[in-house]
Formats: C-alpha cells, structure tokens, sequence
C-alpha cells in the first residue's frame, strides 16, 4: 500500500515535469516579467553575462518579490506568487531604485498648507461622490499631521488630480482594466505630488463592485506626501489593494509612524 502510493506520487511529479510547456506558462512568464520590470527593476539583460554564473535576473528579482510580499521564497513562479502578481494594486515601484522621486532619499513638502485640484471627472460616480472621497483621503493624512489641504478649482496646484486611460500624458501608461489601478508622484515641482487614476477601472463610493476611490486615493495621497511602500500587510501604503469599510477606516500604526517621520 505504502510502496503504491509512493510510486503514485512520483509519477503525477513526473507526468508535470515532462509536461509541454503551455501556452498559458508562456503567457505567466511574460507576464511575470512585465511585473517585474514595472515594480522590481528588472532590466533587460540578455547576453553572454547573464548566462554564466548562476542566477538569472528573473530569477534574482523574484527572490525579491517574493520577499517583499512574505512569500514563499522558492526564486521561481511558482502559483502564489502569480496569485500575487495579478491582483490590483498601486502603479508605484516597490523597489528603491526604480521609484519615481528624483529627490533624495526622503522626498518631503516644506510647507504645511497644500494646495489640490481636481481637473476631471470619472464617470463611475457623482461629482460630489468624487469630491467628497478625495477630501476624505486627503483628511486621513491632515488629521495625523499639521498638514492642511486646500481645493483649487484652476490654475497649478502642488496636488493634481486626474482619471486617464493607458497613456495620460506622463511616462507611465496605464494597463487598461485590473493591473493598476492608479499611480502617484512623490513631492516636488512639477508633476511632483499629482495622482492619477485608471479611468479603465470601475471606481465605487462606498460599496458595489468595483474600487473604493477614497481608500485608492487616500494610499495614493501618501505617495504625494513622500510615503513608500509598506510591507505591512494591514498598512494604507501596502501595494495591494484591499477592500475596508470607509466609514470606520483608521490609518494603520506603521502608517502613521511613516507620516510622522516626514511631518512630525
Ligand atoms: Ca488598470
Ligand atoms: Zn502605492
Ligand atoms: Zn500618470
């Protein structure tokens, strides 16, 4: 009995070992690399130099990943790690090096009173659905902080905001429904401090299918202060996007400790 199931076990192992390679393990290799580009800086590096010498960028880079995630740290692709890769999550990097900041280490407004701007409009919701969400965002981090927020209805304000679909005027299209679901720029001039959110997601007010704005704004305003990612899975900054009832929200500890790192 022992003897049989043993020899059961090694040959389904062996049966997915001489499998072809699918399609679709094609199409997850790509994608993982994709991911991994956008999110891990993998470049590409092909020739002669990464062949030799044991392990491969991909491979590297996964490693990474997977330890910023608190995964399995297999260094292959393997199906937690996809499971990870595709839910949503923020457009911002989550490795050091290839964030958008041209700024030191700790980019940081110096000033207390910000000013933002709303410059269009997703069609998901009301106006004043949009307005209110994005105000309520930008509390979580004023109420924590001396930070003070102030609307803007023209002209350049430090915090522009807009919905835009694929590319939307900067460097960084967006990937059309799921994948990302927004993006932000840490403090400085310029685009510096703006947030821009996929206009090809669904983006709800409070519940229903689709993305709680005010939760995906309020994790994209800490990437306007100067906030990096979390690892905390219970923290605003974690990259993931996780559903939480706006009416009882409350900023995670490690959130807070971050904010007030920059605005004690
Ligand atoms: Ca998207
Ligand atoms: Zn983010
Ligand atoms: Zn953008």
């Amino acid at each position: 009995m022992n003897s049989f199931s043993t020899f059961f076990v090694l040959s389904v192992t062996a049966a997915a070992f001489c499998a072809p390679v699918t399609k679709t393990a094609v199409d997850d290799r790509s994608f993982a690399e994709g991911y991994l580009k956008k999110f891990f800086n993998l470049t590409d590096e092909r020739g002669p130099s990464t062949r030799r010498g044991g392990i491969s960028p991909m491979t590297k880079k996964l490693t990474e990943m997977q330890s910023f995630f608190g995964l399995n740290v297999t260094g292959t692709l393997d199906a937690e790690t996809l499971e990870m890769m595709k839910k949503p999550r923020c457009g911002v990097p989550d490795e050091k090096v290839a964030r958008f900041s041209t700024f030191g280490d700790k980019p940081k407004w110096n000033k207390r009173s910000l000013t933002y701007r709303i410059q269009n409009y997703t069609p998901d919701m009301s106006q004043e659905e949009v307005d209110n969400s994005i105000e309520k965002a930008l509390q979580v981090w004023a109420k924590v902080t001396p930070l003070k927020f102030t609307k803007m209805n023209s002209g350049t304000a430090d915090i522009m905001i807009s919905f835009g679909q694929r590319a939307h005027g900067d460097y960084y299209p967006f990937d059309g429904p799921a994948g990302t679901l927004a993006h932000a720029f840490a403090p400085s001039q310029g685009i510096g401090g703006d947030a821009h959110f996929d206009d090809d997601e669904k983006f709800i007010f409070r519940s229903g299918k689709g993305y709680v704005l005010f939760l995906v704004a309020a994790h994209e305003f800490g990437h306007s202060l100067g906030l990096d990612h979390s690892q905390d899975r219970g923290a605003l900054m974690y990259p993931v996007y996780s559903y939480r009832n706006p009416d009882t929200f409350v900023l995670s500890q490690d959130d807070v400790k971050g904010i007030q790192s920059l605005y004690g």
